[in-house]
């Protein structure tokens, strides 16, 4: 009888592993527990979306003019619910709600959480694997955020985009508001951070597995939601690129008729006949960036999501999509940058600022830094 090997849920591995390395705040695991509890109940009703294939719509648009889907709205709270009561976090920034959102039961907290709750959700309606993409950063200085008054609570499943002064609840009923006054307010100061600061951050796939990996500088580790527990269990410790990648770059060339010239130049390099014995590039988008990002992070290859004409600074958000990504790539053995600068080393101007983002092996993001810069 072969004897079973008793794999880690994400708990245990917490507990063993970043307990041990308690160089981050100390309950930052709670944030990453409460990710994983709202993961998995995004997953399920991605997973009924996909059964009905149906993906309703609000009809309302998001702080990006997009029109957005009331899964959209049912990601954005169940993140907000299940991390608001981590004592640490003073504030949530999301995709989802136009002002950043102080916690009144922490207002001290030392971190903020940035979160694009549901990325990608267009692609649900024909069953595309998406995501949700998480940034645990430290905030400057303690009591910068003003904490919110009473506001009115949005109706339950209100599906309308957070406005100012809207309000939500944590599990524990505490009141989350989505305050008016700090987009302009000294506490900007302290949670625009550049990626480099991060504490941790990671994403979560919905795709045939729900998968959640995450780093807090100290590697990249993988997890598998197994249906029958309802357990993320570990199943990449420590994942490295592989090295040679896989030759694939990743972008979505319609927008070709748009590009500058040099990204022209950068394609058009990965299309060169390969030397004599060696393999050729190929090409993979799928246009859902936690997808696109994660096969880069398992075989290697270029994603790109470049500026070009009407997107001056590319479509992609720097602080709960390009930074948390650019991390995890780091921590791989890979890099990001935006064409001429590392991600992480970009000093966001605003929460919703975009950015260019060139992501995957190493080798790959410096031969499209040298035709960028
Ligand atoms: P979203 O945040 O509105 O979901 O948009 C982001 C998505 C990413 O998942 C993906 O990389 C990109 O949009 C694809 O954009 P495009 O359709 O322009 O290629
Ligand atoms: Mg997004």
């Amino acid at each position: 009888m072969r004897s079973r090997t008793l794999v880690p849920t994400l708990d245990a591995f917490l507990e063993s592993e970043e307990a041990a390395h308690a160089s981050a705040p100390p309950d930052w695991v709670h944030v990453l527990t409460g990710l994983a509890r709202a993961g998995t109940r995004i997953a399920r009703v991605v997973a009924r979306t996909g059964l009905t294939g149906t993906l309703p719509r609000t009809g309302d648009r998001n702080v990006h003019g997009e029109a957005t889907t009331r899964i959209d709205r049912y990601a954005h709270n169940a993140v907000v619910e299940e991390v608001a009561d981590a004592e640490m976090l003073c504030c949530i920034i999301s995709e989802e709600a136009e002002d950043l959102m102080p916690i009144r039961s922490s207002p001290g907290g030392g971190c903020i959480l940035a979160v694009d709750p549901l990325d990608g959700s267009s692609n649900l309606g024909v069953n595309v694997p998406v995501g949700t993409i998480f940034s645990l950063l430290p905030r400057t200085r303690p009591g910068g955020v003003r904490p919110p008054r009473s506001g009115d609570m949005p109706r339950p499943g209100d599906a309308r985009r957070l406005r100012r002064g809207d309000t939500l609840r944590s599990r524990s009923g505490e009141a989350i508001r989505s305050d008016d006054a700090a987009r302009s307010g000294p506490a900007l100061s302290d949670i625009l951070r550049p990626g480099r600061d991060q504490i941790a951050a990671g994403y979560i796939l919905y795709g045939a597995a729900t998968v959640l990996v995450y780093t807090s500088g100290r590697g990249v580790h993988g997890f598998i939601r197994d249906p029958e527990s309802g357990e993320f269990l570990l199943n990449r410790r420590d994942i490295r690129m592989p090295s040679p990648t896989a030759r694939h770059y990743s972008t979505n060339e319609a927008y070709t008729r748009r590009w500058d010239p040099r990204q022209h130049e950068l394609v058009r390099h990965f299309k060169k006949p390969p030397p004599e014995g060696a393999k050729g590039f190929s090409a993979r988008y799928i246009g859902s960036l936690v997808a696109d990002i994660h096969r880069t992070l398992l075989v290697g290859g270029l994603f790109m999501y470049p500026a070009f004409r009407g997107k001056p600074e590319g479509k992609l958000r720097l602080m709960y999509e390009a930074a948390p990504v650019a991390l995890v790539m780091e921590q791989a053995g890979g890099r990001a940058t935006n064409g001429t600068r590392d991600i992480l080393d970009i000093h966001p101007r605003d929460i919703h600022q975009r950015t260019p983002l060139f992501a995957g092996a190493r080798e790959l993001v410096d031969v499209a830094e040298s035709f960028l810069r």
